[in-house]
């Protein structure tokens, strides 16, 4: 007999007490949103929604088409719900507050519409991320202040991955759920819990083409993979790029890996490529939920104080003891 994302939602808060009712209404309304996404994505050329939509976003990256409706999907499935105070999304400039029109709610809903957008025109999965953080107290209006906050911080956190299946992973920090689309009932059916990824892999994703940029640890970790079984690690390792983060992190919610979008020369001071607020920090929150680590090399990615609603990250996470590895390294040649 299946179970229904609400079913879930409502058992767990039963159970465990931390999806408040509001926290329920964000997570149900995001749930639609991606269904809605998924059907955008789905028609891809049948739908008139491919290629560029001629605007750049916040990183000066050239906006696809279903770059912005999938941002205008999420922005209108919750401003109206009362649950929110403002969002935030990597589409826009500055946050969203939630229009006076509409009652004022305690969450933050931060997201990344829809990640990997390069894959759209190639067919290949995409996805959309978001996290849940909570309105300061005592704050009366709500600013980009309001969203500094640590991933640590967060109560909520997921995505969607658009792909052979449409499957919605989620940790309200119980542990990781998985629930996939039945488009034919039109709702997320519980397909996996309490997900965990095992400590150790064979398999490491990078895009390798970056490798004369790397710092030295992450030069170290790769060329020791690609020594195999002659080499110090005394095993064979097999490498994935998809150059999309929700499919690449999906691979290794569900077998295993690493995954590491490091720091490198091309652009010495920026920190990495991927964001903090709506990429690494739900991210990493839902690997350390299945068991897995999420570090920028240094420290954990949870327990950056943010300093700017965009700011990029170094990201290396996924199998605990890999990821342990390429942060000792990186603490090594400090
Ligand atoms: P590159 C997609 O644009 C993205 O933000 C992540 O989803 C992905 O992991 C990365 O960038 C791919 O970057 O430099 O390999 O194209």
């Amino acid at each position: 007999m299946s179970i229904s994302l609400t079913r879930y939602l409502v058992e767990q808060q039963r159970a465990k007490g931390h999806i408040p009712s509001e926290l329920r209404l964000l997570l149900e309304v995001v749930a639609r949103a991606c269904k809605s996404i998924s059907q955008a994505v789905n028609k891809g050329a049948l739908g008139g929604v491919l290629g560029s939509a001629h605007s750049e976003n916040v990183q000066g990256e050239v906006q696809k088409k279903l770059d912005i409706i999938a941002n205008e999907v999420l922005i209108e499935a919750n401003e109206w719900g009362g649950h929110l105070a403002a969002m935030a999304s990597e589409e826009m400039d500055s946050i969203y507050l939630v229009p006076n029109r509409y009652p004022q709610g305690e969450y933050l809903l931060l997201f990344d519409p829809l990640d990997g957008s390069s894959n759209i025109d190639v067919n290949v999965s995409i996805g959309t991320i978001f996290s849940v953080l909570r309105k300061p107290e005592g704050s009366l209006g709500v600013s980009e202040a309001d969203f500094l906050q640590p991933g640590a911080a967060q109560v909520a956190a997921g995505y969607c991955i658009y792909g052979p299946q449409t499957t919605l992973v989620l940790t309200v920090g119980d542990g990781v759920a998985m629930f996939t689309l039945d488009r034919e009932q039109g709702s997320f059916v519980l397909t996996q819990e309490d997900v965990q990824i095992p400590a150790d892999t064979k398999e490491f994703a990078i895009n390798m083409s970056n490798m004369r940029h790397w710092d030295t640890p992450v030069k170290r970790y790769i060329d020791e993979c690609l020594q195999g079984k002659e080499g110090v690690r005394g095993k064979d390792f097999n490498m994935r790029w998809i150059a999309s983060m929700v499919a690449d992190v999906h691979r290794i919610l569900t077998r295993g890996g690493v995954f590491m979008y490091p720091w490198d020369k091309r652009e010495p001071n920026k920190p990495g490529k991927l964001r903090l607020m709506y990429e690494a920090n739900p991210m990493g929150w839902i690997v350390e939920q299945a068991g897995g680590a999420a570090t920028n090399g240094h420290g954990r990615i949870l327990d950056i104080m943010p300093q700017q609603l965009h700011e990029r990250v170094s990201v290396i996470l996924g199998s605990r003891n890999e990821v342990e590895r390429v942060t000792r390294y990186h603490q090594e040649s400090a």
